[in-house]
């Protein structure tokens, strides 16, 4: 059972978790606009990566709304305060979401690295396998949150190494990305996905041992609106900046779409 079950809610309290999650599920569905419109100034070879965001934002949109619908069926107003009743409330649904972000968001990274052949292929299998571990062995984990037993800290620390791999395996994409990025400007905003990823993935783990660190009213609000941070950081603003080093990748290779396509235009009008 999940830790926000336990406790009570004051109407601000109860307001702002609702309210972080409708106004996350409002930025991916934006999100999901910005990637769709700017497609096609991305090479081909390059493209995939904003639909690959449009698939998250998707799938991520589904969980936020979700989880607002589940918050606002679990407590109820008794004319003080929001007590528990009816369904209970749950976390379990974010990891059946990360079963699908994680893969893809890692995928992304692959494409705007440039990794092809036998090298994407043993990466993507290695960030596939890593990522699902990592997120059902911690799916085990926190069912047993509350009293923080064995098999919270075991299959925490199981899914912690699993995690460790995926970042190890992260850490050499964007090493190699860097090696072979043909500007200076491009190799800084790699550094910048590396710093990104890093502080918003590690967050994950840290919502995890929230019941521990605080099993209080304002760890359950903690906790939600740093999930919601994460959320943005690791899905939708890592989608924008992939975006932008792969139009700027596109560009240095000599793409330049709304040009080509404005002459093609000039020529049939004149
Ligand atoms: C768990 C369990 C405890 C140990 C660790 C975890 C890591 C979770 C991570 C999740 C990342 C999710 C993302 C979702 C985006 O859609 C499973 C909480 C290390 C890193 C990026």
């Amino acid at each position: 059972m999940s830790f926000e079950n336990l406790f009570d809610y004051s109407a601000a309290q109860y307001e702002v978790v609702l309210g972080v999650f409708t106004l996350t599920a409002a930025v991916f569905a934006a999100v999901l606009v910005y990637s769709l419109a700017t497609a096609g100034s991305i090479a081909p070879r390059y493209r995939l990566t904003s639909y690959l965001t449009g698939v998250v934002m998707v799938s991520a949109f589904i969980e936020l709304g979700l989880l607002a619908l589940r918050w606002s069926g679990s407590f109820s107003w008794d004319g003080s305060r929001y007590v528990q009743m009816g369904d209970l409330f749950s976390n379990g649904f974010r990891y059946m979401n990360w079963s699908i972000d994680v893969p893809v968001l890692l995928t992304q990274l692959l494409i705007v690295a440039g990794i092809t052949g036998l090298a994407f292929r043993r990466r993507w299998a290695a960030f596939v396998i890593a990522g699902l571990a990592m997120i059902w062995t911690g799916y085990v984990g926190q069912f047993d949150e509350v009293s923080g037993g064995a098999q919270f800290w075991v299959w925490g620390a199981i899914s912690t190494v699993f995690y460790l791999w995926l970042l190890y395996v992260a850490w050499q994409t964007i090493r190699d990305a860097k090696a072979s990025a043909p500007t200076e400007g491009i190799r800084r905003l790699f550094s910048y996905v590396w710093g990104l990823f890093l502080v918003s993935w590690t967050i994950y783990p840290v919502a995890y041992l929230m019941p521990q660190i605080s099993a209080t009213v304002e760890g359950v609000v903690a906790r939600n609106l740093i999930y919601s941070f994460a959320d943005i950081a690791s899905k939708a603003v890592y989608g924008i900046l992939l975006a932008v080093i792969a139009q700027k990748l596109s560009a240095h290779r000599g793409y330049q779409p709304s040009v080509e396509a404005e002459a093609a235009f000039i020529d049939e009008t004149v």
